[in-house]
């Protein structure tokens, strides 16, 4: 490591970073990639780039006060991390979910601005959120928070400067719900939101798109890499809402046999493969818990949290061919990797955002495993959002196969792009390392073009 990298390490460790646990750890990741891409060239030295790029443009944090069932008044905290935008206006999802805090939120804005810039599209990072729990909430009770939250929200956003869309606890329903009170308030009809129902102005296949897209990521990591192509082979899916359930689809469809799933709460491991009706039926429709797949399927195993070993996860340590984490943050540990790695797991995709901890990562390169990073593997999500954006902006509707097609290009593009990176800068192979610099590099010529 030279000089300048090990200054900017230390400079994190002591800075106002150090209270963000996975804030620091998403930046630290970066700093350790892109050190051959600063030795290289010292401009972005000189232009203070990682400096400026660690600190958000603004983080505005808002008070949410709404109307429960039984009139009881609730209060929550809303935030949006506007984090870059050298590149377009501000892109990225919405959490709610009771974990939510700003350092979870600036790790996910700075993940997003790379992840955005690898797409090769005009979008920024940002993201946002609230502490908000949908869970157990009626229909009413989520509309209240929505329209409440959007009464502050608003001010802040529009299809040039901001655009939010879903992520944990935000899906078709909640962002319907942001979009009316938007509109209502600014009676304005725009694309200010992506993820939207498909009949006011949503894309084709979003609800899809990241899931899908992480599959088509895998395929051709897998062939660059002179693996064995997934058709035929055994995979672990982890999550049981937006992202794992069309992971889980896209594997159907492509002959895979995706054997599991996850909630919060525990783990079904169906050998057969999983009844993805059923499981629809369970998330979407009930949006209850996982425990009532073996109601169905009592052949099925459902192995609750509580009562799997700590320190490891039940998934993790099904024999699988690929595994895709795609849940939550840090869901895969260094134990959860040496568990695949002594099954035979050739390849790791991380659907959720950084579900892998720092230690699980370097088990499962140093084991020879394909290790396909969210911020690359991922991105098909927010590259459909990009699709919703142009699509509102030109009034205009694409066909599923148009979306289907695009998607896959823009998947297949982002995975050549981060090997050849990885190549070029001495790492080859490294797709974390590949993401990270082609990622930063690209945002980062932006920022030095458009001056300080
Ligand atoms: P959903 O809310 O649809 O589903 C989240 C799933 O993860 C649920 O099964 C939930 O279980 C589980 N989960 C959430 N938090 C935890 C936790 N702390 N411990 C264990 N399980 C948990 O979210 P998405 O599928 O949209 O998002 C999943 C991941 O993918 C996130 O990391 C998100 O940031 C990332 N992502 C999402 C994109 C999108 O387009 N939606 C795009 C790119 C990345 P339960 O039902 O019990 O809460
Ligand atoms: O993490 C992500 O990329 C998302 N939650 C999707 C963001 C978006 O704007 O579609």
């Amino acid at each position: 490591m030279n000089e300048n990298i090990a200054k900017e390490v230390k400079k994190f460790e002591r800075g106002d970073c150090a209270e963000n646990g996975v804030f620091y750890q998403a930046m630290e990741e970066v700093i350790y990639s892109i050190a051959p891409l600063l030795e290289s060239d010292e401009i972005y030295t000189r232009y203070a780039i990682l400096e400026r790029l660690v600190v958000p443009d603004r983080v505005i944090k808002f008070k949410v006060t709404w109307l429960d069932d039984n009139n009881n008044i609730q209060v929550n905290t809303g935030y949006r991390v506007q984090f870059n935008n050298a590149l377009g206006p501000y892109k990225g999802g919405l959490r709610f979910h009771p974990t939510v805090t700003e350092g979870i939120l600036k790790f996910l804005g700075f993940e997003q601005i790379l992840k955005n810039a690898l797409t090769g599209l005009p979008i920024g990072g940002g993201k946002g959120g609230s502490d908000f729990d949908p869970k157990g909430k009626s229909d009413f009770e989520v509309m209240k928070f929505c329209s409440s939250f959007m009464t502050e929200l608003h001010k802040y956003i529009g299809p040039r400067i901001d655009v939010p869309a879903g992520d944990i606890g935000v899906g078709s329903r909640e962002i319907g719900y942001l979009f009316g009170e938007y509109k209502k308030i600014t009676s304005s009809y725009e694309g200010v939101l992506t993820g939207k129902p498909f009949m006011f102005g949503g894309s084709l296949m979003r609800p899809e798109a990241t899931g899908y897209g992480a599959v088509y990521f895998t395929e051709t990591m897998l062939e660059m890499e002179r693996k064995e192509p997934l058709t035929g082979k055994i995979c672990t899916v982890s999550g049981a809402g937006n992202v794992a359930l069309h992971a889980i689809e896209k594997l159907q469809q492509i002959g895979a046999v995706a054997v599991s799933c996850t909630d919060s709460k525990g783990t079904i491991y169906d050998s057969r493969g999983v009844d993805l009706e059923l499981l629809k039926d369970i998330k979407l429709n009930r949006r209850a818990s996982l425990e009532e797949y073996v109601k169905t399927h009592p052949e099925a195993q459902y192995i609750p949290v509580a009562e799997y070993p700590e320190g490891a996860h039940a998934v993790w340590d099904i024999p699988c061919y690929a595994a895709f984490p795609c849940a939550t943050q840090n869901e895969l540990n260094e134990t959860d990797a040496h568990n695949l790695i002594t099954n035979g797991c050739v390849s790791v995709t991380e659907g959720a955002n950084m579900p892998s901890t720092p230690e699980a990562i370097v088990a499962i390169q140093s084991h020879g495993l394909c290790f396909a990073p969210a911020k690359a593997a991922n991105a098909g999500g927010v590259a459909v959002s990009e699709f919703e954006m142009s699509q509102n902006a030109s009034m205009s509707r694409w066909s599923f196969a148009k979306v289907d097609t695009k998607l896959k290009e823009t998947m297949q593009q982002i995975c050549k792009r981060v090997a050849l990176t990885a190549k070029d800068y001495g790492v080859e192979g490294n797709y974390v390392d590949g993401a990270n610099i082609a990622g930063f590099k690209k945002v980062a010529d932006a920022m030095i073009a458009e001056g300080i």
